[in-house]
């Protein structure tokens, strides 16, 4: 035992270092630590002739301790590790036996051979962090592994299965031999000449010119915004260019080009924050999730169709509920029309497509939710058609079901309330469209059970969903915090600002959409209703709506008639500004007062995001969210806000909060009546400027 993270048995003549730091073997600074040591006794040892390095864990290694990259005294590094390694005068095998990712798969490119299991993945998915491998990855797995194949295993950070890699393994065998052939791989090599990677001469060729460009074109498009995925290509090249040392010192600075940005912080705050957000201190440990064995889903229409096909997808049964018949086979056929697509994409098999199917029963009586374990209610918004739905559940679901509203905005416990079983009572926030979407917020009611938070908490991950858990308010975190966004477009279109303009912004600082587009392609009519059921909110103030109100009195209410605030040609998604548009922006600002003016670009991108950041914080000193990084999982992927930005919490993080404060009282004091009523700085804001306190150590 030379370390605990790391243990060292001698089999024959071969020295077996296996490493142990659980949970996924993170390359920390007592690995790094361990494995030298172990190398180092190992080639000192006179009695031993080889080496196999594995892992006692179910994979092989997770890479680079993430939680490092803040800083602290780091060596030695992982290179220095490796090379130790590739230099080693005594032969070393890498036996893949898990999962090999980051500066866990460099580990096992620095060795001589390889050995995996068939169905193992590696991969180097550093670009995900905002960076690149660092350890040698860039240089050695091209070596390897053909040019494309080590370039889209770079930029995509995808894992890879070693079935289409084996060009890297010596030997690829089942889980219970891989010790034995890395062992017998190991002894063959004795006395042989030991190969090292970074002796294969590569070169750059035309073709392989053509490649890079190629990739180089697409990557621009597909990773718009994001820094670290043109450095991959340009790390990998390096090796196509230069002397291994001279590529591997590119990498090096390429490597710390990418560490240094706001971007690689804002990734790596996401990775924990997505894992962050499974956890709920609040819970005891030990309660048991409920069983779900069966569905029911109320509402066969767009959302409870792909609310159904998620839980079909999973392999669970799902019953389907409308009062018409017709409006059942609607749903039905909507939900078979999409598998054939998928199928007719090859995302599906036709057998896969009817096996679904045949997941899926529809009824047009309550009575046939008796066996439910789980009942999904996705029925119109409206609290009264809401309370009708519990009611008549209440009556037939067996004690234990747990009854979800599917609400995107309404009062949880006000349903719940309505039932003689509110602790069963919870909401799934599906964001729409439901089967893609990998959000669900899951609305914790007042009197909510601990053992329904668990279960539904769980059953995102087998739906394959990110359950963040919120609390109860209007509009819960992600649509109370959407709706200041959209005051504050629309406001802006009286003071003067073009839809198209603030579009333009909004998607240049990395949403998929601005709000405008967003809006038309949703429906103007949704956010008209939940306006119309909310006026008392709203009533002092209603200017910002004002365009979007006449828009859908005039039936234009978006993309799916053909206009809304931009118009549509036929068949067309692409929005086209309308100059009639600005006209009743101008005729609306005239006659509530407001001048209209130039609004320069650093306004319109203030004035939608900060308000919208200042809400998560009222909503974290709510307690609605548990920590601000849950607000930050909330907005990547309910809302398509850039990852590379971390989500509106970390990119506040990142501004410096007191800016934010700053800039929120900036507009109070210089809007007016409007400024004074919607731009007052939230309190925890202004607390945690003051303070200098992280945001990732608030406790409410
Ligand atoms: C790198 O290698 C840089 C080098 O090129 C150059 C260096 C010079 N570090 O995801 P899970 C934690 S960069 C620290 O739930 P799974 C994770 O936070 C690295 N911690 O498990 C969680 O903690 P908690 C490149 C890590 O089975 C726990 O482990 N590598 C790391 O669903 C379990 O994680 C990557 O980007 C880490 N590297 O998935 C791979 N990895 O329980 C990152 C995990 O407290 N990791 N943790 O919440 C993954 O993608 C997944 O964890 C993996 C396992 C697929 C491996």
């Amino acid at each position: 035992m030379v370390d605990s993270v790391v243990s060292q048995k001698t089999v024959s003549n071969v020295s077996v270092v296996s490493m142990a730091n659980a949970p996924v073997n993170a390359l920390s600074k007592a690995l790094r630590v361990g494995l030298i040591d172990a190398v180092n006794k190992a080639i000192s040892d006179t009695e031993i002739e080889a080496i196999v390095i594995t892992s006692d864990l179910p994979l092989f290694s997770a890479g680079a301790d993430i939680s490092e990259f803040s800083g602290g005294d780091l060596s030695p590094m992982l290179p220095e590790v490796l090379a130790l390694i590739e230099n080693s005068p005594k032969p070393i095998v890498a036996a893949v036996n898990g999962g090999a990712f980051g500066g866990g798969l460099e580990l096992a490119l620095a060795c001589h051979y390889r050995v995996t299991t068939e169905k193992n993945k590696v991969g180097l998915p550093e670009v995900h962090l905002g960076i690149l491998p660092g350890a040698g990855g860039t240089q050695r797995l091209p070596r390897l592994v053909p040019a494309a194949t080590a370039l889209q295993m770079i930029v995509s950070g995808a894992p890879t299965p070693v079935k289409v890699l084996n060009d890297m393994f010596i030997k690829i065998t089942t889980p219970e031999s891989l010790l034995d052939a890395a062992v017998d791989v190991a002894q063959q090599a004795i006395g042989e000449v030991i190969p090292a990677t970074s002796k294969i001469e590569i070169a750059m060729t035309e073709q392989l010119a053509t490649v890079f460009a190629q990739t180089e074109a697409h990557t621009a498009a597909k990773a718009r915004g994001f820094f670290a995925p043109a450095k991959c290509i340009d790390a990998v090249k390096a090796a196509f260019e230069l002397p291994f040392n001279e590529g591997l010192k590119r990498e090096g600075e390429l490597f710390m080009q990418c560490m240094n940005t706001p971007q690689a912080r804002a990734q790596q705050h996401f990775f924990f924050a997505e894992r962050a957000a499974a956890s709920i201190p609040s819970i005891a440990k030990d309660t048991k999730a409920r069983d779900i064995q069966q569905v029911a889903i109320i509402g066969a229409g767009t959302m409870g169709g792909g609310i159904a096909m998620n839980f079909a997808n999973a392999g669970i049964p799902v019953r389907m509920l409308e009062l018409e018949q017709a409006a059942l086979d609607k749903g039905l056929a909507v939900i078979r029309k999409n598998y054939e697509n998928s199928a007719k994409k090859g995302k599906l098999t036709q057998e896969q497509v009817e096996q679904r199917m045949s997941l899926l029963q529809g009824t047009t009586e309550y009575s046939d939710l008796s066996e439910a374990d789980l009942v999904i209610e996705a029925v119109f918004e409206k609290m009264s058609v809401k309370k009708q739905v519990f009611e008549a559940l209440d009556k037939v679901c067996k004690d234990g079901a747990i009854l979800a509203t599917n609400t995107s905005t309404l009062d949880v416990d006000e349903i719940a309330a309505c039932t003689s079983r509110p602790q069963d009572v919870i909401g799934l926030h599906f964001f729409s469209p439901a089967n893609v979407m990998k959000l669900l917020e899951i609305v914790r009611g007042e009197k909510t059970a601990d053992d329904v938070i668990k279960t539904s908490m769980k059953l995102a991950k087998t739906i394959r969903k990110v359950g963040v858990l919120v609390g109860v308010c209007f509009g819960f975190v992600g649509n109370r915090m959407i709706e200041v966004y959209g005051r504050e477009s629309g406001r802006l279109v009286l003071e003067g600002a073009t839809p198209e303009r603030i579009d333009k912004i909004i998607y240049d600082f990395g949403l998929p959409m601005g709000p405008f587009t967003m809006g038309d392609m949703a429906g103007l009519d949704i956010g008209y209703f939940v306006r119309q059921s909310r006026k008392a909110f709203i009533e002092h103030d209603p200017s910002y709506c004002t365009v979007a109100d006449e828009l859908v009195e005039a039936g234009r209410v978006g993309l799916k008639v053909g206009k809304g605030v931009y118009l549509y040609e036929q068949g067309s998604r692409t929005p086209i500004p309308d100059p009639s548009v600005i006209e009743i922006a101008q005729r609306r600002a005239k006659e509530l007062g407001i001048e209209q003016r130039q609004i320069s670009d650093q306004e319109i991108l203030e004035r939608c995001i900060y308000p919208l950041i200042n809400e998560g914080f009222e909503i974290l000193k709510e307690g609605i969210a548990q920590r601000a990084s849950d607000i930050d999982v909330i907005y990547v992927y309910g809302y398509g806000f850039p990852v590379h930005r971390g989500g509106p919490m970390q990119y506040a993080e990142e501004i410096g909060l007191q800016e934010i404060a700053d800039k929120m009282q900036h507009y109070h004091d210089s809007l007016g009546e409007y400024g004074k009523h919607w731009f007052k700085p939230s309190d925890l804001l202004v607390e945690l400027a003051q303070s200098k306190q992280a945001l990732a150590t608030y406790k409410k």
